[in-house]
């Protein structure tokens, strides 16, 4: 009970071992290659990243505490910090000396001492707007952080009061044209809730416009896109109950049975504005890009026949089918001008794979290049006795070419696997594409972590710029470069 053994299963073991190093490195080491000297910005990613072992046992990956990076590059050098974002769950736990909150979006199964505090980890992505980073967890307000310092200004920041909704997505969406940010919360009122929230956040960082709507059922609402004219919310049935919280089920699972829905709605719309399409079930998650065309809208997303998460399991009790996971890029197309209400599907690209990046300038328009991680199958793994990590490994950094469909792809060797890449433009440049791709390297048979950047636009040689990080860095989701305040430092 009292415990501070982590539990020896797969999700707490070999390349998902606890980190829980907070950590100031002045300047990391160049193996090979070159930074260039005129980059000025931080790129900043966050991982879950358990501070104590899980009060029953086991827990899965998504649950863990999140622990922010900022790699700070400078006069061709890169600095590191690292710090566990300071969430009302980590001050309360850490005071504690234990853990406290319960698996994973459920509050019935948290220590009473913590009924009615917010229970975000932080752990999923981390964005800087309006001079805050925030840190996001979709099932709770952002989290305000300082994006020099890492220090926890705010640990639930609703936008000065006016955000009322309970939760805020991890995926919200920077409209680089007028310094914008979209976003939107799911289960708004309160846990399994249909209700979704909808914000447009001026560059100044106060909400200026709100639209509130149901779902056509309750679901993860993950990620979703914004075009010139509209946002669109995806609805992939990655469904969830209070009854399955009761019965101690997993938050959510996958029905089989349930439609895909598109909602699009006009940037400054309402619910009465808003409009579903609908297509057979499939599972998609992050979303590349959209754009439209008049009424025409492109949602551009990594599109898998079924389930994706095997710790979200079937329904109906289906067994987890690797096939069916294999998600590849897809453009689905409405049109919002026509009396019919189906979604249209075609492939964009045949590689097999997840974590979606544009140009982020591009956010919204019709974008050329593509980049993503790639499971390629074809090339080996040589792990000998390494059982987690190693089956659906993300082992390829890959370039679609949108309009050509031609890819660009780099294999990163038997030993290792890659986390999700940032876009950093390069200073001055404006052309879609003209930059840099940087991304963590897993080196699976050391336990060691390796920081790369590639030219966005080749990546096929490797990378440009190898650089050592002195400790492992766990598994992450989602990060991003931010134009920053190196110099000033
Ligand atoms: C995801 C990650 C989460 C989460 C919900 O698809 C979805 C990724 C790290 O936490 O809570
Ligand atoms: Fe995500």
């Amino acid at each position: 009970m009292s415990s501070l053994q982590f539990p020896a299963t797969a999700n707490f073991t070999g390349i998902f071992a606890p980190s829980g190093v907070e950590a100031d490195v002045a300047r990391l080491e160049v193996l090979s290659g070159a930074v260039p000297v005129d980059l000025d910005g931080a790129f900043f990613r966050v991982a879950p990243d358990p501070q104590f072992p899980p009060l029953a046992g086991d827990d899965i990956w998504f649950n863990g505490d999140g622990m922010v990076s900022r790699f700070g590059f400078r006069d061709g050098t890169v600095s590191l910090r690292q710090r566990w974002v300071r969430t009302e769950k980590f001050v309360a736990e850490r005071k504690a000396g234990r853990a406290l909150f319960g698996a994973y979006r459920n509050p019935l199964t948290d220590d009473s001492s913590v009924d009615g505090m917010v229970r975000s980890t932080a752990n999923t992505n981390v964005i800087v707007h309006a001079g805050k980073l925030l840190a996001l967890k979709e099932d709770s307000p952002p989290v305000w952080m300082d994006p020099a310092t890492l220090t926890t200004i705010d640990p639930v920041y609703r936008f000065g009061g006016r955000m009322t909704s309970e939760t805020f997505t991890a995926h919200p969406k920077i409209d680089a044209r007028t310094g914008e940010m979209l976003a939107f919360g799911y289960a708004a009122r309160g846990l399994c809730t249909r209700d979704m929230a909808y914000y447009v956040i001026g560059a100044d960082g106060e909400i200026d416009h709100e639209a509130w709507f149901e779902l056509p059922y309750y679901c993860m609402m993950h990620d979703f896109a914004f075009t010139d004219d509209y946002v669109v919310f995806h609805v992939v049935p990655i469904v969830g109950s209070w009854d399955r919280l009761r019965a101690n089920l997993p938050h959510f699972g996958f029905d089989r049975q349930r439609e895909v829905y598109l909602g699009v709605m006009p940037r400054r719309g309402q619910a009465q504005d808003l409009r579903w399409f609908r297509a057979p079930t499939c599972f998609a998650s992050h979303v590349m890009n959209a754009h439209n065309v008049g009424s025409i809208v492109n949602f551009d997303v990594p599109t898998a026949a079924g389930n994706m998460f095997p710790f979200f399991p079937d329904t109906e009790g289906a067994p987890f089918d690797p096939v069916a996971a294999a998600a590849r890029m897809m453009r689905w197309t409405v049109d919002m001008s026509a009396n019919d209400d189906g979604i249209r599907m075609a492939p964009l690209a045949d590689l097999v794979g997840e974590f979606p990046r544009i140009d982020d300038r591009f956010a919204g328009r019709a974008n050329r290049h593509g980049w993503q991680l790639v499971q390629d199958g074809s090339r080996p793994v040589d792990l000998p006795g390494m059982r987690s990590a190693t089956g659906l490994m993300m082992n390829t950094l890959a370039r679609i070419d949108c309009i050509s469909g031609e890819t660009d792809t780099w294999w990163v060797g038997p030993t290792s696997s890659l986390q999700e890449p940032a876009f950093i433009p390069r200073p001055g440049s404006t052309d879609e594409g003209d930059g840099y791709l940087v991304v963590i390297e897993n080196r699976l048979a050391e336990n060691a972590s390796r920081l790369l950047l590639f030219d966005a636009l080749d990546l096929a040689p490797g990378p440009i710029a190898t650089i050592a990080i002195p400790f492992r860095i766990r598994p992450g989701l989602h990060g991003n470069w931010a134009q920053t305040t190196n110099r000033a430092a």
